[in-house]
């Protein structure tokens, strides 16, 4: 047997083991054995039902540390090498069979497998890295000597196969042979065992084990003494392994998100139980480096520093003893000696006081520096701005993240101004002052100021006004006062998974979780348009129920009451001939194609050219793609035909000039279909969306108001053919219309006005 595969499980989501398992199992390379070792024995069996592995399960007794359950797949370990994958990570299907022709080239102790970090789901990251795999016309070759390539073959036979991949350039063993000292220079990177794949005969004559003492850095020593042993590391230049970056530190947070008070000291202590194993003066010198910065730029700034000294001083211990242990010599800058060196000698009051030095003045030239305006802005909101006293009858608003004057805020801005005129002081974030026009929107006489987001104003009033209407998050650091109400309106009935609900973010910050948790509690109230909302805001959120307010949205209302001269009035606006039907295809955005974070692409599928054919006497479309979306669509050569109307302000106007909606997974429908026109949904790439992406709450096949099409023309000959589908699709529609659009009734604003702003108005 070539390899051992060692799975540590710990608690975790079982879908991510899932993966893990089957990346296995579709590994071209066959000659393996799984060790799975485990604790819980809930769920195990199930995870191997219908598996073809070649496994072997090794139940812990007590629920112990990882490093635990890592010896003892060790020990039970029978391949020639052994290869340490974490439960929720998982493989290349190419990566044994690079390794072993690694293997076979060259000697070598230790292999490293390039490991990539990723949010995204196994599939899209495969293909999104297909560097592993060579071009599409290989593919056909390659999977046929990958079907000859099982377990039953052999010796020369498989190694003849395998040359023959790699000899007709069909893959290519990339990697790069290291020296001990020059391995150790990445050090930093290096201090973690997954991706590294170990002669399992090497582990035994050195007597390397993980450090069972050590519940969160226990694979610290293991791997100092490997460096301090080894001749030589093969790195390979492709990724290999992938690392499932956690992103619900809430719910599922990996061993380093935890929140331990120790784990300073947990990680000096890792560092000196290695330091006194290694001979190796150069890496002794590394592991000392690596301390020392831990200490100048890590603990020095973190909040529980300025905190206590007292409580400092078993760090300050550890630190001496790693520092008195012979290396060869550290240079350190002028500026960090005086810290480091009365560490050295014992002296931790002198060391914390010149590091406390050392942080303020960097704090202090950080608020300085005039490129971070930004956290200028936010320093003096938490401590100068809130001083102020809150302005009782202020209220701020703020739609898209500034983007637009629209959406429930919009609703409920115009109610108060219509019922309540001369009470409030009324403040807007719009990025872009020409989005509106001043004077048609806001009355005469009224007090509505229109203020840019981040500005000093934008700080000045997210501290003083006593209401926030907003419909997306406020930012992550924002600070907010008790007595201030932040009235979360959100911006649309859920369909894709949200936040908790889903398994992982793809493409979002790793912190997405844990942030969204941490601002959604300082919203007083959450506007819910129904009770299928409501309750997915409970589980999507973790949000109150209490705090729900499920009334209807307050964008809506308007879609109750308008007459048939503002429909033509709108189309006038938008320069639509009135004597054309109106298409409006309100696409979402997609996660995994993007130019950089926030920044996503949209590839127009819908062929304009097939629709203005066939029917382009009849209608017209405007295009709305979502905000998140930059991708501008040159629209030129369908003058006259389709309008570009994605920077419109508000989508309730192009609901009520249009007399059809075309979406696919946007949250638009719920809402087009409070005015019972048909909905068609254009779903080319449902299958990637729902079991890549994000996942649906709704059955889509079952429960949408309109058909799933796929094809351009689909879209035209059910566009054709619209009295029939209407017909056929009316019970579907009604019941929709039941469950998601009753509590529109046009009164959705008054209700929210009535609790939000009057009852703490009396209350005040
Ligand atoms: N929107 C729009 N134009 C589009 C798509 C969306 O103006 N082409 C607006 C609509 O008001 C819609 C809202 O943005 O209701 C949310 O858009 P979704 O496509 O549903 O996507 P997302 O922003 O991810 O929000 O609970 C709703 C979810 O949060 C989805």
């Amino acid at each position: 047997m070539l390899f051992s595969i060692v799975i540590p499980f710990k608690e975790t989501n079982i879908e991510y083991t899932k993966n893990c398992l089957k990346s296995l199992e579709e590994q071209h390379f066959k000659d393996f054995e799984v060790l799975f070792v485990y604790h819980d024995p809930t769920q195990i069996n199930y995870l191997f039902e219908e598996t073809i592995l070649n496994y072997q399960l090794i139940q812990i007794d007590t629920a112990s540390n990882v490093s635990v359950f890592r010896n003892k797949g060790l020990a039970e370990a029978r391949g020639e090498y052994v290869l340490f994958l974490d439960s929720d990570d998982f493989l290349h299907p190419n990566t044994l069979i690079y390794t072993k022709k690694m293997i076979d080239n060259e000697y070598s102790e230790v292999i490293r497998l390039k490991v990539k970090g990723t949010r995204f789901d196994k599939k899209t990251t495969l293909n999104k890295n297909n560097q592993a795999f060579y071009k599409d016309d290989t593919s056909a070759k390659l999977d046929r000597i990958f079907d000859r390539l099982d377990i039953n073959i052999e010796g020369e036979k498989q190694t003849k196969l395998i040359n023959e991949l790699f000899e007709e350039d069909l893959l290519n063993a990339n990697y790069k042979l290291k020296t001990q000292n020059k391995f150790m220079r990445t050090l930093s990177r290096s201090l973690k065992v997954h991706g590294f794949i170990f002669q399992r005969q090497f582990l035994v004559e050195n007597e390397l084990l993980f450090d069972e003492s050590n519940d969160l850095y226990g694979e610290i020593p293991f791997l100092l003494q490997t460096y301090n042993e080894v001749l030589s590391i093969q790195e390979t230049t492709v990724s290999l392994y992938y690392k499932l970056l956690h992103n619900d530190s809430i719910n599922y947070p990996s061993l380093s998100q935890e929140i331990r008070e120790d784990r300073f000291l947990q990680f000096y202590r890792a560092l000196k139980v290695g330091l006194l194993a290694v001979d190796n003066l150069t890496i002794a010198k590394q592991v000392k480096r690596k301390a020392i910065n831990y200490y100048l730029y890590t603990i020095a700034k973190s909040n529980s520093f300025s905190a206590e000294f007292n409580k400092l001083i078993p760090l300050y211990q550890e630190l001496q003893e790693i520092l008195n242990i012979d290396s060869e010599p550290i240079k350190l800058a002028r500026r960090h000696n005086v810290e480091i060196a009365s560490i050295k000698r014992g002296k931790f009051k002198r060391a914390y006081f010149f590091s406390k030095a050392r942080v303020t003045l960097y704090q202090i030239a950080r608020f300085l520096k005039p490129k971070n305006k930004k956290s200028r802005r936010r320093a003096v909101q938490r401590f100068i701005i809130s001083k102020l006293p809150i302005r009782q009858n202020t209220v701020l608003y703020e739609s898209f993240l500034g983007k637009n004057y629209s959406d429930s805020p919009k609703a409920i801005f115009k109610y108060l101004l219509a019922n309540q005129s001369g009470e409030w002081r009324h403040i807007w974030v719009i990025n872009d002052k020409d989005l509106i026009n001043e004077e048609k929107e806001f009355q005469q006489g009224e007090h509505v100021k229109v203020i840019k987001r981040f500005s000093w104003k934008y700080f000045y009033y997210v501290t003083v006004s006593k209401y926030f209407v907003l419909n997306m998050r406020q930012p992550p650091t924002l600070y907010k006062k008790d007595e201030q109400i932040i009235l979360s309106t959100w911006h649309g009935t859920p369909l894709k998974r949200l936040v908790f609900d889903m398994e992982n973010v793809a493409s979002a910050n790793p912190k997405y979780k844990s942030d969204f948790y941490q601002q959604s509690r300082d919203w007083d109230y959450l506007i819910a348009a129904n009770k299928y909302s409501e309750s997915i805001f409970e589980s999507a959120f973790m949000y109150p129920r209490e705090q729900i307010l499920t009334y209807g949205y307050p964008r809506n209302d308007v879609l109750m009451n308008f007459s048939d001269t503002y429909k033509e009035q709108i189309k006038t606006t938008l320069g639509i001939p009135l004597e054309k039907k109106v298409i409006l295809y309100a696409p979402t955005w997609r996660d995994d194609e993007y130019h950089k974070v926030g920044k996503y692409k949209f590839n127009l599928t819908l062929d304009l050219n097939r629709l203005e054919e066939e029917l382009g006497d009849e209608y017209v479309i405007i295009l709305r793609m979502h905000y998140f979306i930059s991708d501008n669509i040159d629209l030129s050569e369908f003058e006259g035909f389709a309008y570009d109307y994605s920077k419109y302000n508000d989508i309730n106007d192009l609901y009520i000039a249009s007399d059809l909606l075309i979406t696919d997974y946007s949250s638009v429908f719920f809402d087009f279909a409070n005015l019972r026109k048909p909905i068609l949904f254009f779903t080319y790439d449902i299958d990637k969306y729902r079991d890549m992406l994000r996942g649906f709450y709704i059955d889509m096949e079952k429960d949408l108001p309109g058909p799933l099409l796929y094809t351009s023309e689909e879209v035209v000959n059910s566009i054709k053919n619209i009295d029939q589908l209407e017909q056929e699709y009316a019970d579907k529609y009604n019941d929709f219309y039941n469950i998601y659009c009753s509590l529109d009734d046009g009164y959705a604003t008054e209700r929210v006005v009535k609790q939000v702003f009057d009852s703490s108005k009396s209350g005040k």
